[in-house]
């Protein structure tokens, strides 16, 4: 008899991709729609609370307490923070099915386990997403094959995720259309508009024509956001600390919303302009950050990050993202700022 399956994922585009996946794999297994469990590893309790809730927490909170009830535990684009948690995890999955797929450096350390798998790259040095490995570890190419439309929107996150798109190629335009989307519509919107089209077998329009309409103006207003984020930036030394070695790195500061679009957008203008900075930092208007910078940097942004944000978060090499120290947003850039000279 089938039990219930506990699906964990990431709140971005990327997240519910993971989402997605997990749950057509668990329909085909059989189970129930009522015995999926969704957890949205949501940093944040309550709307604003600035409560943390580490994916650990929402494990403690949302499966130890009905281990028995688990046959299955799919976890994506996201990995635990403590050693206890893998440990709690291991001892699960020695009776239970327990698969980590991931691919954020910063969570490298869980490829020690058998069921945890982290990469950042795929055999041809393609970067690639969590909804990429995690579809391929559960759903079949055959399956994939027959669903055109799921096929399309695991491309398009994975391109998006893995920032393909940003190296200017107007094919992958979509793909943060989807991004922008999914900001808009949440994963409430999409489970009611996107999904039920992933599971048709014929080729359909994934956005509809109020989508295209939002679109249209959104992709407007995003130029012009970008464009004023890079005229009002703020312009700095931020010092990271290495041990006793303290490495100047020069930071361009500024404030947006859809802070990782425009940090991208932004790495573009700067290599228009041969403009040099060792890193773009990003301040969403909830206290996000969103940090960026070319390839091969003097030090990766997932290293910075941990040092300037509140430990929670993570990332890549050339892009990471987090929260600011705990407190309140002032008090955080604050914090933040006094690390920072400015011109
Ligand atoms: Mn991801």
């Amino acid at each position: 008899m089938r039990n219930k399956i506990a699906i964990i994922y990431h709140t971005d585009l990327d997240g519910y991709g993971v989402k997605v996946v997990g749950r057509i794999y668990a329909n085909l297994k059989g189970y129930e729609e009522k015995d999926i469990i969704f957890i949205r590893a949501d940093y944040y309790k309550n709307g604003n609370s600035y409560k943390k809730l580490f994916i650990d927490d929402l494990i403690e909170e949302q499966i130890k307490c009905r281990e028995n009830e688990i046959d299955e535990i799919i976890l994506g684009d996201i990995s635990v923070k403590s050693e206890e948690m893998a440990e709690y995890l291991n001892e699960l999955s020695k009776t239970k099915r327990v698969i980590l797929r991931d691919h954020h450096d910063t969570a490298n350390w869980m490829n020690k386990y058998a069921w945890a798998k982290v990469r950042e790259a795929d055999e041809d040095g393609v970067a690639r997403s969590g909804t990429y490995w995690t579809a391929k570890e559960l759903l079949s190419d055959e399956y994939i094959e027959k669903h055109p439309n799921l096929k399309k929107f695991i491309y398009l996150t994975d391109k998006f995720d893995a920032w393909t798109w940003a190296k200017s190629n107007p094919k992958l335009d979509e793909a943060v259309d989807l991004a922008l989307l999914f900001g808009a519509m949440n994963e409430e919107g999409f489970d009611e508009d996107i999904y039920p089209k992933l599971l048709l077998e014929n080729e359909v329009e994934l956005f509809d024509e109020r989508m295209n309409f939002y679109l249209k103006i959104k992709n407007i207003d995003l130029t012009r956001q970008t464009w004023a984020a890079y005229y009002s930036m703020k312009r700095g030394i931020y010092t990271y600390k290495d041990g006793d070695k303290e490495i100047p790195l020069k930071v361009a500061v500024v404030s947006t919303e859809n802070g990782s679009i425009i940090a991208e957008k932004l790495r573009e203008i700067f290599a228009m302009k041969h403009e040099e900075y060792d890193f773009i930092l990003n301040f969403g208007l909830n206290g996000g950050l969103a940090l960026r910078c070319s390839e091969n940097p003097k030090v990766p942004v997932n290293k910075i990050l941990m040092q300037m944000g509140d430990g929670s978060g993570g990332g890549h090499i050339c892009s990471a993202g987090g929260k600011l120290p705990k407190g309140a947003i002032e008090r955080g850039l604050e914090v933040i700022f006094n690390g920072i000279k400015i011109d």
